[in-house]
Formats: structure tokens, sequence, C-alpha cells
């Protein structure tokens, strides 16, 4: 049987990424669709806690690294999957990890420089860890990687009105911005072509899924 294939869906807070990643599963026939952070699990509820609960207190590597682990709670059930030759659809995974760490990092700097009062986004001083990229990349080193990764982006006004934003930790326009910027960094680290930055500003639902599954045609990944 030939192995099957991860296809990631990445994206800024609320660009559509879960909408997408369901529809796409549903194309792809026998595929398995999985989420990160899954919320679910031990270490998933933790996660859920942090991000919807402003007044629980993680260090922000503590945080980096429980996204990581939660991610290996599940890597058995994906190496499954994949050699039974499922395809797996992840609405966020590494990148997501890093870019928004790295983003944590700047913008702990900002804060400190403007001598403004620090939010509930990232600790007040910025800790070098959290801007070394290697140290990053670190925990999740050794999880499978995507064959191809699809990448939301879309004006920062336009997100602020999507349903929901605002609910949870890192919904800050200010913030966003830095996490678009630092999803830049990481994505262009990776030197193949696997890696699709996809603009959905103005464009609707089915506009969007065409796009995508215009993309997985081409890389040929649904073969
Ligand atoms: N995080 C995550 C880390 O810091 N480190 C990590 O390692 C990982 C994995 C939660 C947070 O965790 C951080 C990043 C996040 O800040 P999450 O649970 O994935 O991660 O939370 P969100 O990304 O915020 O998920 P959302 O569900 O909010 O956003 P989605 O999935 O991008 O958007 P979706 O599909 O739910 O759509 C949002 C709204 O927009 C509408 C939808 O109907 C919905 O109401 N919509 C559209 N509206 C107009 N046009 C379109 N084309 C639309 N597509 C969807
Ligand atoms: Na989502």
């Amino acid at each position: 049987m030939t192995r099957g294939q991860l296809i990631l869906i990445e994206g800024l807070d609320r660009t559509g990424k879960s909408t997408q990643s369901a529809i796409i599963a549903g194309k792809l026939g026998k595929s398995k669709l999985m989420k990160f952070p899954d919320r679910t699990t031990k270490i998933g509820g933790i996660i859920n806690e942090y991000l919807t609960d402003s007044s629980f207190q993680l260090s922000d590597q503590s945080a980096h690294l429980l996204f990581s682990a939660n991610r290996w709670e599940l890597n058995n059930e994906i190496i499954d999957l994949l050699n039974k030759g499922y395809f797996i659809v992840l609405d966020r995974y590494i990148y997501s990890g890093i870019a928004y760490s790295l983003a944590k990092y700047e913008y702990s700097k900002s804060v400190q420089n403007s001598g403004t009062k620090s939010t509930a986004i990232a600790s007040t001083t910025a800790s070098e860890q959290m801007g070394d990229v290697e140290w990053l990349y670190c925990p999740d080193k050794g999880l499978p990687k995507p064959d191809l990764t699809m990448f939301l982006t879309m004006d920062l006004e336009e997100l602020g009105n999507r349903k929901g934003w605002g609910d949870e930790r890192y919904e800050l326009q200010e913030f966003q911005k830095i996490v678009k910027s630092s999803f830049m960094r990481v994505l262009h680290h990776e030197e193949d072509d696997s890696v699709e930055i996809v603009d959905v500003n103005g464009k609707g639902i089915e506009a969007v899924t065409e796009l995508l599954w215009n993309l997985i045609q081409k890389k040929g990944v649904n073969e």
C-alpha cells in the first residue's frame, strides 16, 4: 500500500482554516481530519484553559512545549493512518507552534520598549529561548513533515470582522500583525516547494476551497 499524505492548512486566527479543512477532508475520500491544538487530550485540556482564561499563568517556554507535546500525543495515530494510506488533513501544526512563539518574543520586546503595560499575550520580559528559532524547532523535530502546506492569509482589517474574533488570548490585531510576519519567516525557512501562500482576501468559502483544491491537484497529492 502506498503511504498516505499529510496536507496542512495553516493561517492566521479566523482565516477559515477549520471551515476549509473539513471541506477538503470531505472531498478527499479516505481521509482523517486532525486539529491542533487538540483540546480533547489531557495536555489539550491545559492548553484550552490557557487560551480561554487570560488569568491562567504559564511561562512562554512552558506554553511552547505544551503545544508541541500535544502534537506528540497524536504522533502514533498519524503514523499509523499514513501507513494505512490515509490522507490526513491537519488544521494547524508545527508552523503555528513556531510562528506564535516567535511572535510572542517580538511582542514582549515591543511592550518592553514602549513601556506599555503588558497584556496576557506574552510575558513582559522577552526570554532568549523564544527568539531562538532553533530552540523553538527542537521539540517538534521528528514529527512527520507535511507533503503540502497551504497558508491562509488576509488583511488584518478584514480579520477583525470575522465572527468570534477577539474571544481568545492571541486575538489582538496588534499581535496578529507580528504573527503574520513570524509565519512568513518560518515558512521561508522551508527550502522546498511544499509551502503555498494563499491570499483569501474578499473570497467566499467556495472560492477559497477551489483555490486549495487546485493546489492539491497541482501537487498531485490526491493521486
Ligand atoms: N497555537 C496553536 C499556538 O500558539 N501554538 C501551536 O502550536 C498551535 C497549534 C488556537 C490558538 O492556538 C495558537 C494559535 C491560536 O491563536 P485554534 O484553535 O486553531 O488555535 O484557533 P483559531 O485559529 O483562532 O481557530 P478559529 O476556529 O478561530 O479560526 P479558523 O479555523 O481559521 O476559522 P473558521 O474556519 O473557524 O472560521 C472563522 C469564522 O469565519 C467564517 C466562519 O464561518 C466562522 O464564523 N468564515 C468565513 N467568512 C467569510 N468568508 C470566508 N471565506 C470564511 N471562511 C470562514
Ligand atoms: Na480553527
